[in-house]
């Protein structure tokens, strides 16, 4: 049954600390500029936009020697992930759907955290809908970069190579047998190992490609509707084919088309279960255009209700080509 118009929160997260390239921090305000509140309002929501949360240390000092320093660039990601983690935590006891939009795809340690600490003491399970070129499944040993945007997954799901210092009250936990991750065609060669122990699913798109869409996305939701769970999506911009969205800094050939990506955002839609939403890793410096932002707009859109027919209020009577001869 399709979600009911709702209260959509919007918590822009501002920054790129999690990737080696710069420019997502500006994701947020690009997807305003794209018409995102306009589009949401226009299915008939209320929206409310509480701006953006910032990272704490800027992003150029002075000093050449501290420009993007590793560790100023984890505590950047860390402190993010704790506010964005109470903040979402809020919106969700409050009954409202937060829409989370980032920045890289590090902040999904904070915004999947608050579901999981939401729906811990009501004893719900969160489901993970991993939208996707990449697995971020890497760990501190496993990364060939060193970015953690490419390790929130492995983080959230427990995975031990994380020292304390990655943890607190704020960070919450799913189990990778809930985590379905889609789109993917980049797997690193020890993230591959560790997804297969964990018992991640992960439909690449070579399942893609055999399946169809329809089938896969079904035995996705059958299992979150089943488990009576709260679904967090998760939108990567790169898990779209880069001729449709050229706007990521780490672009994979191959990648989801048009219809496919629409698609899942329909299905989620009918489904009813969505319980939280992020778009990330949109770099507003590399897009043509805005192209990328108003796709991912579009995306948004369908996921909210808007179909290509739209809805029809009752039965429909139509003027036949017979009764017009009478
Ligand atoms: B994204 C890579 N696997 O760990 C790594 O865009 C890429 O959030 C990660 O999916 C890409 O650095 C992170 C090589
Ligand atoms: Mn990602
Ligand atoms: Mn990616
Ligand atoms: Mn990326």
């Amino acid at each position: 049954m399709p979600a009911k118009p709702r209260r959509i929160d919007l918590i822009g997260i501002a920054t790129a600390a999690g990737a080696s390239v710069r420019g997502c921090g500006m994701g947020p305000e690009a997807l305003r500029v794209a018409g995102l509140p306009e589009a949401l309002v226009e299915l008939g929501h209320d929206i409310a936009d509480h701006g953006d949360l910032r990272r704490p240390h800027p992003e150029i000092s002075t000093d050449p020697a501290s420009w993007r320093l590793p560790e100023q660039r984890k505590a950047d990601v860390l402190e993010l992930a704790a506010r964005s983690s109470e903040l979402g935590a809020t919106v969700l006891s409050q009954g409202n759907f937060p829409l989370y939009i980032g920045g890289d795809h590090s902040i999904a340690i904070g915004t999947v955290s608050a579901a999981a600490r939401h729906c811990e003491p009501l004893g719900r399970p969160v489901h993970v809908l991993w939208i996707d070129a990449h697995a971020d499944f890497n760990t501190l040993l496993t990364s060939p970069t060193g970015n953690l945007h490419g390790m929130p997954l492995a983080l959230l799901c427990g995975e031990p190579e994380f020292d304390d210092s990655f943890r607190g009250p704020w960070l919450g936990r799913i189990d990778p047998r809930n985590v379905t991750i889609i789109g993917a065609r980049s797997v690193d060669r020890d993230e591959r190992r560790l997804l297969r122990a964990r018992g991640v699913d992960i439909i690449d798109m070579r399942r893609i490609d055999e399946n169809g869409m329809v089938a896969l996305m079904r035995g996705v939701l059958a299992k979150a509707r089943d488990a009576g769970a709260h679904l967090h999506v998760s939108l990567d911009l790169d898990a779209m084919d880069p001729s449709i969205a050229p706007g990521g800094g780490t672009l994979v050939p191959g990648g989801l088309s048009y219809r496919e990506a629409h698609l899942i955002m329909e299905m989620l839609y009918e489904s009813g279960v969505v319980g939280s939403l992020d778009l990330v890793e949109l770099n507003p410096f590399l897009d043509h255009g805005g192209r990328s932002a108003t796709l991912l707009v579009d995306l948004v859109a369908s996921l909210f209700g808007r179909t290509i027919m739209g809805e029809e209020a009752g039965p429909v009577e139509f003027v036949t080509e017979d009764a017009q001869a009478d």
